[in-house]
């Protein structure tokens, strides 16, 4: 459909359409999520890991007012390097695409993006979520609210440990998403492979989530998305004594300098970068290549038995 704002790429097309193995990814990782020139060489990365694995990779991003699942090199590089670049989540589609802007997508925005185009799976780091100060602020991210509408699987190593973690399990469950814990039966912390909180469930093989994903779809009715939390390496995670100390002092530093509403995340972020000498990037890095990797095989043995 030439007219139409989501415009899927050649590649993307044909593995869509002939029911081949296909896993989104997400942008704001990319332009918002990680520093310079890291970002861009995770992105590629990123795709190589799904393509090693079998699948097709589609990014997701917003250039020039048209929704683009599956960019080329170029796109890529924009998404990467290009300064100004919007955040978008899903409510910020429309009016992106009305004026012809460009931006990256948020977990809400690429969902129901890769949703729109017959994707199935989509890897990223970690979902928004509840914030700390969610009785003050209200803060909690679109993504949890999206997620409840729309029917994709979502490979996530958890959310921040910025982010008030019991609270947003709690959400997830009063918005019935399901998550599952891959081969663990606690919530993965991100930076960590515990958060210290249980996951109700227990999947410990791609063949068992695709069949998860296979009932979702029988069972029909209401859309909503299946978390696959697959927790970091154990060998590269963060170590949990630095975490703690560091993400205290970190939230500590952010009250003191009157840091508040969008200014947080990046800030808290940067802080851990800096104080944990670089290593809570390293993990960050390896969670969000073992999501993609793990995705790629789900996306295989879904399509496998389709
Ligand atoms: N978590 C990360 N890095 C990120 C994000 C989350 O570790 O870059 C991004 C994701 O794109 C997520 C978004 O969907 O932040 C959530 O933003 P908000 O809280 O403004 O909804
Ligand atoms: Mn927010």
């Amino acid at each position: 459909m030439p007219d139409s704002p989501i415009q899927l790429s050649d590649e993307v097309q044909e593995a869509v359409a002939a029911g081949r193995p296909v896993v989104a990814l997400e942008s704001t990782i990319i332009s918002h999520g990680l520093p310079r020139p890291r970002n861009l060489e995770l992105a590629q990365e990123l795709e190589a890991i799904v393509r090693a694995g079998g699948a097709v990779p589609a990014t997701i991003a917003v250039l020039d007012g048209r929704a683009r699942v599956g960019l080329d090199k170029r796109q890529l590089e924009r998404i990467a390097n290009e300064d100004g670049l919007r955040k978008l989540g899903f409510r910020d589609l429309a009016p992106a695409v009305a004026t012809g802007a460009s931006g990256a997508t948020t977990v809400s925005a690429t969902a129901f993006l890769a949703q729109s185009a017959g994707i199935s799976v989509f890897a990223t780091g970690g979902l928004g979520g509840v914030h700390r100060d969610w009785a003050t602020s209200q803060d909690e991210s679109a993504d949890l609210g999206l997620l409840a509408r729309t029917r994709i699987t979502v490979v996530c190593a958890g959310v921040k440990s910025i982010l008030d973690v019991p609270a947003t399990l709690q959400r997830l469950e009063t918005l019935s998403v399901g998550v599952i814990g891959y081969r663990t039966a606690e919530f993965p912390g991100f930076y960590l492979r515990g958060s210290g909180q249980p996951v109700d469930w227990t999947l410990d093989t791609p063949e068992q989530v695709a069949a998860a994903m296979r009932a979702q779809q029988q069972l029909g009715g209401l859309h909503s998305a299946l978390i696959v939390a697959n927790p970091v390496p154990e060998d590269r995670q963060l170590d949990p004594a630095l975490h703690d100390r560091v993400l205290a002092e970190a939230l500590l530093a952010a009250g003191r300098d009157g840091v508040t509403g969008q200014a947080v995340t990046p800030y808290l972020l940067g802080y851990l970068v800096e104080h944990t000498h670089g290593a809570s990037l390293e993990a960050n890095l390896a969670a969000v290549r073992g999501n993609a990797a793990l995705a790629a095989r789900i996306a295989c043995c879904d399509a496998a038995a389709d």
